[in-house]
């Protein structure tokens, strides 16, 4: 659909009237920027594979979705932090403790940032991290099995927004709070007005094991009360350093809109994570009483564990010198990113005309010269001047996050203006800009964040749709543009809905995910307690008013298929063990009037549903995804008997 100049001038004037101070709107590149091949350059025939994969952000529906590149297909949404009903994660009693919390069972999220592993700074394919901004937690997905191997809560956090960000080897991941809070362990009931005094911001640095992918909270850093919006980790010469956007240094309590706003510019935080370390090593921290979950998932067994941690270490900047400092930019700044190099650092302030660029190779000569403007909060702020390479003029209005070809150009997305402007990172020219449909947040260039961007593509994840596809009643679907990006001048191919609100997302070439991506769970390894790994394993067994029913399914019968004796006031649990060992051969297992979704069980392993009946009778069960020719055979029944009823337990 072509979308004329003056409607969306319209649109992204209206957006600007929101934002305080800007007045005027640029439409400049309004139009269509579709090409006429774009058809041909996003076919993927059929039967064919596409060239990426896609791990998007879902947003406020806590998930992850994975899209092929360039098709703009949908291959799976992977539930992170909410339950999905499609295959039982966070209603099977296998998965519930992955969403355990300090605050009870969690089962909703809102999941912002994706980051995907590294080795020297390089995708290795190996796992994708989530972050949950309102009950604060990091997810780590499995890029084999695509599931949700580990959660683990951050104490000392509210919103955690600048999250999870990845060092180059993935050893730290990082999670910064966005709301600074009164500390877990102090006086939590305060004057919301003493906010100044009482309220501290936090980054939790978390170390990730290399052969498990466990994570474990290494240390905290407390810091003033700002806001931490976003964050990169340096790399090649700047790979022991970590740069987090820093918002509201104003520390006001309300209306943040116009207070948090006030200064002219705010900070990016440089933290020298290697000396975070070293400090945290030496004992110049100190062990504060929190309360936080940690959910493992069991590979033999396929059971999530929720253990409760008590204590985190801490490491305040007074104690540890040489560790933080401050440097000033433009106002209120969201995404800070680090380009390919590890020299340049981008900043990107929301409310600011230009974009700036600065120099690591300053910011360390400014530091050995002590050039600094003072202190905020006891931290040293740099000199502005000093330690920046430079300003990109005019780039348009709203810039919020940028990623990188490998050829020497950044692609900022703009809100306001809502466009991609590409520029080039040394002379900070502006070298091309297209309209996006409309407002875009996030941007994703394959390899983007990395030391080797593979480039090809940016694809823009829109806040705004209007007009872009049939309409569905008052809520449209999100949308995504994918733009060819391997000439001089950037072109529009394909739009495409998302799940959810995306937010950032990374993009992988498949070759490095697809065969390592697993097709069976071998039934011999299945250690789950109540695995029937046959049909002459199936039992039903009481214990006291728990009825444990260990099931078999395989195309097509569920065994036992007919259960008497269980009475009312019984709790049953159905472990269903799917003994198939094909790719691609799920059972399913759903019981009228269970409250807590189906089950659906991969080949080789075993999963349960816990069934309390409210009302004597026969209850039918039956498998729920269609199997075989015989998928519909694959039922049975199971009779609830009064409570006190002498009928035998048979099956
Ligand atoms: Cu990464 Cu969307 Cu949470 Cu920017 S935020 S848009
Ligand atoms: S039957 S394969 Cu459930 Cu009507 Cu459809
Ligand atoms: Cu098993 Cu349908």
């Amino acid at each position: 659909m072509k979308v004329n100049s003056s409607k969306l001038f319209i649109l992204t004037a209206s957006v600007a009237a929101l934002t305080s101070g800007l007045q005027s709107c640029n439409s400049s590149s309004a139009g269509s920027a579709s090409t006429n091949d774009a058809a041909s350059k996003v076919y993927v025939a059929p039967g064919k594979h596409d060239e990426f994969y896609n791990i998007v952000s879902g947003g406020f529906n806590g998930q992850m979705s994975v899209y092929g590149i360039p098709s703009g297909r949908m291959f799976r949404i992977i539930p992170v932090f909410s339950q999905h009903p499609e295959n039982g994660y966070g209603f099977s009693e296998e998965s519930k403790p992955m969403l355990n919390t300090s605050h009870g069972f969690v089962p909703w999220d809102d999941l912002h940032h994706i980051a995907l592993s590294t080795t020297n700074g390089e995708h290795d394919g190996r796992w994708a991290f989530g972050n949950a901004n309102n009950t604060p937690r990091i997810g780590r997905v499995s890029l084999s099995t695509f599931r949700t191997e580990e959660i683990i809560e951050i104490p000392n956090s509210a919103g955690n927004h600048s999250s999870p960000f990845i060092t180059e080897n993935t050893e730290y991941v990082v999670a910064g709070t966005r709301f600074s809070i009164p500390l877990d362990n102090s006086n939590t009931d305060v004057p919301i007005n003493t906010y100044k005094d009482n309220f501290k911001g936090t980054i939790s640095f978390i170390a990730v094991d290399q052969a498990t992918g466990h994570m474990s909270i290494d240390f905290q850093l407390l810091l003033p009360g700002v806001n931490f919006d976003l964050a990169r980790a340096g790399k090649g010469p700047s790979k022991d350093w970590f740069f987090f956007s820093c918002y509201n240094s104003e520390k006001a309590n309300t209306l943040l809109e116009v207070n948090a706003s006030a200064k002219d510019k705010d900070f990016i935080m440089a933290v020298n994570w290697k000396k975070a370390q070293e400090y945290a090593r030496a004992g110049k921290g100190k062990k504060v009483p929190v309360k936080y979950a940690h959910n493992v998932l069991d590979e033999k067994t396929h059971t999530a564990t929720s253990t409760m941690i008590n204590e985190v270490l801490t490491l305040d900047p007074k104690d540890c010198p040489d560790m933080v400092y401050m440097m000033p930019c433009p106002k209120s700044p969201h995404g800070t990113d680090v380009d390919p190099t590890g020299e340049y650092i981008v900043g990107s302030g929301k409310l600011a005309a230009t974009i700036p660029v600065f120099s690591f190779a300053k910011i360390q000569q400014a530091i050995a010269s002590k050039n600094f403007d003072g202190s905020y909060d006891g931290i040293p702020v740099l000199k502005y001047d000093a330690v920046l390479h430079g300003e990109v003029q005019k780039p348009g209005l709203g810039p919020l996050h940028t990623e990188f070809d490998g050829k020497g150009n950044a692609y900022t997305s703009f809100f306001v203006s809502s466009e991609i402007v590409k520029w080039d990172i040394k002379s900070l020219k502006v070298l091309d800009r297209v309209p996006t449909y409309y407002s875009v947040g996030h941007l994703s260039i394959p390899g983007g964040p990395t030391k080797k961007p593979w480039g090809k593509y940016v694809i823009a994840y829109n806040k705004i749709t209007k007009d872009r596809y049939l309409p569905t009643g008052p809520e449209l679907t999100q949308s995504a543009q994918l733009y060819d990006i391997s000439g001089e001048k950037m072109k529009l191919l394909l739009d495409f809905p998302t799940v959810g609100e995306p937010h950032y997302a990374e993009s992988i070439p498949a070759s490095l995910i697809m065969n390592n991506s697993k097709k069976i769970y071998k039934i011999e390894e299945n250690q789950h307690p109540y695995a029937a790994k046959g049909d002459n394993q199936t039992k039903v067994e009481r214990k006291g008013n728990e009825v444990h029913v260990s099931m078999t399914a395989v195309r097509s019968h569920l065994t036992p298929d007919n259960i008497e004796g269980v009475k009312l006031g019984d709790v049953v649990y159905f472990h269903v063990t799917n003994v198939e060992q094909d790719w691609d051969v799920p059972h399913g297992f759903a019981i009228k009037g269970a409250n807590n979704s189906e089950i659906l069980i991969m080949p080789g392993e075993t999963q349960t549903l816990k069934w309390q009946p409210d009302r004597i009778g026969v209850f039918p069960f039956y498998c729920t995804d269609f199997c075989s020719a015989l998928h519909q055979e694959m039922q049975g029944y199971i009779r609830i008997s009064p409570a006190g009823s002498n009928v035998a337990l048979t099956y």
